[in-house]
Formats: structure tokens, sequence, C-alpha cells
């Protein structure tokens, strides 16, 4: 875990929203002193003090996570954590899921942005419940986070839960949320190394997938060598190459969550 990002935030800084609603806890207008100054506590500690802050932090989210799969798996709610760098392409993604399955599974989706409530008004015009997170400083969604975000959500039984994490491929990596699976996103426009680079994520993720195929006669993406960089440090990881604007390899995509439901 990072501290130098706000990755521990500290709860008062996270709100959760609907479309259409105002603020109803945890407000900003008292920014505390703390966030002003981020390094203040660590000139009292040394460096093995922090680190067991971080393993008790990842402890405790990994008893609430396990808490989220029961409640989850008892309602027969398939739960994804959707991860990647921002703009990969998560909510258009989202937008056309949505909008090809909801005939079929009742789909509802928790938000996870440091602000705004954007991705939440685009996954609600498609009528889909919705419930934006607003992490402030924090850089990913925890355990915690979902559970309250669930409480407001009530997700139907043997419905899809989408959960979009904020966009970053290192912490979302550690934070368990009680999902049945992480789903990683990559986009051809980011470079094919990226597993290299982060393979914590890609050893997390069950499923990749390869997204802005369109792009790819311009750009210098080989999509061979990106898959085999995952599989590398994830030898069970599979993939999909898709284009969520254009539509283009969709249907792959659509069978997997028939097939994990
Ligand atoms: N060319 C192309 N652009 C895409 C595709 N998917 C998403 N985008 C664009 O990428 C940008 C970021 O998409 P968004 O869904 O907001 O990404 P997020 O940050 O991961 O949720 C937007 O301008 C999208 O229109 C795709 O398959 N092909
Ligand atoms: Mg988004």
């Amino acid at each position: 875990m990072c501290d130098t990002c706000g990755c521990g935030q500290p709860p008062e800084t996270v709100t959760f929203r609907k479309p259409g609603e105002h603020h109803h806890d945890h407000d900003h207008d008292h920014p505390d002193h703390h966030h002003d100054h981020p390094d203040h506590d660590h000139h009292h500690h040394p460096g093995s003090r922090i680190l067991q802050v971080e393993t008790d932090i990842l402890q405790e989210n990994n008893l609430l996570a396990q808490r989220n799969r029961g409640w989850l798996e008892a309602k027969g709610i398939l739960a994804l954590n959707l991860v990647s760098s921002p703009g990969s392409g998560k909510t258009t993604l989202l937008e056309k899921t949505i909008t090809a399955l909801k005939d079929e599974i009742p789909v509802t989706v928790i938000e996870g942005d440091q602000q705004t409530l954007n991705d939440a008004d685009r996954i609600a015009a498609t009528g889909a419940p919705v419930i934006q997170v607003n992490t402030g400083k924090g850089c990913h969604l925890d355990a915690r986070m979902i559970r309250r975000a669930l409480d407001e959500l009530t997700p139907p039984d043997q419905s899809l839960l989408m959960i979009e994490n904020v966009g970053n491929l290192v912490c979302p990596a550690m934070f368990d949320l009680g999902e049945a699976a992480k789903v990683v996103i990559i986009s051809v426009t980011e470079g094919d190394d990226k597993p290299q680079k982060y393979p914590t994520m890609f050893a997390a993720a069950d499923l990749c997938l390869i997204n802005k195929i369109d792009l790819l006669p311009y750009v210098d993406f080989d999509v061979d060598k990106c898959e085999a960089a995952a599989r590398s440090v994830n030898p069970r990881i599979t993939f999909h190459r898709l284009s969520a604007t254009t539509g283009e390899g969709l249907e792959p995509w659509y069978a997997w969550l028939r097939s994990r439901r």
C-alpha cells in the first residue's frame, strides 16, 4: 500500500451519492489539519510501525471483504470488480453491457472515483440503479465502502453487481471487496508492457479485457505480447479482445458473464 498518495484515507473524506442527490454525509467543507500535512505522523513513527499499520488495514479489509462475499453469495449476486488505469473504457463498457443485457439480467453498479458524479450519471442514463462512491484523496475502493454502498443500493437477488474501481493499476489490486472476480481492462493506447510493470494487478485478475482494438492500426501495441506478459504473472488469466465503442468482440464478454452466473 502507498502512504504517499492518500491510500489509507480517513473515512470522513469518502462520500456516497446517487444521481440527483446532494451530499448527505461527510462534507468536504472542513478539511482537517491532518490532510494538509500528510507527512506529519510519519516523522514520529519508524518504518516498522507504518508497515504494521498497513498490515492491520489490509487484514481488517480482508475480514470485511469475506463478509461481503458471504452476503453476496447468499443472495446469488455475481459481483465483479473492474480495475484499470483511468480512461481504459470501463464506464463505456458498462454502458454497452448494461444496455445489451438489461432485459436478461438485472444489473446494478457501484462507481468509484475520487470526485464527481460523472460516471454514475452515465450509468443512470442506461436505467441501471447506481451509487457513486467518491473516495476524496483515496485511490481505491475498500470493503467497508462496498458494504455501505450495498446498504444503499440494495441489489436484487440473482443480479449482476458491477463495481467500477478507481482508475489505478496499483492499490485496487490489494483491496479485496468481496467480489467473485477482478476483471482488469487494458486499452491498446496504454502500451503492451503494462502487465510486466503492474504484475500484482494482473496476478489478481481472472479475466483481462483488451479494449479499444479499433485503434490497433494507429498504435504500436502487440496484443499477443501483452497477453504473454499477463500469462507470465498469471497462468490462469483469460482474455477477450474488444472495442467498447464499435461493439467488436463484445459477444464473447457477454457469454463469459452469462457463464459466471
Ligand atoms: N476508440 C475507442 N475509444 C474508447 C473505447 N472505449 C472507450 N473509449 C473512449 O475512451 C475514453 C475513456 O472512456 P471511459 O469509459 O470514460 O473510461 P474509464 O475511465 O475507464 O471509465 C472515452 O473518450 C471513451 O469514449 C474503445 O473501445 N475505442
Ligand atoms: Mg469511468
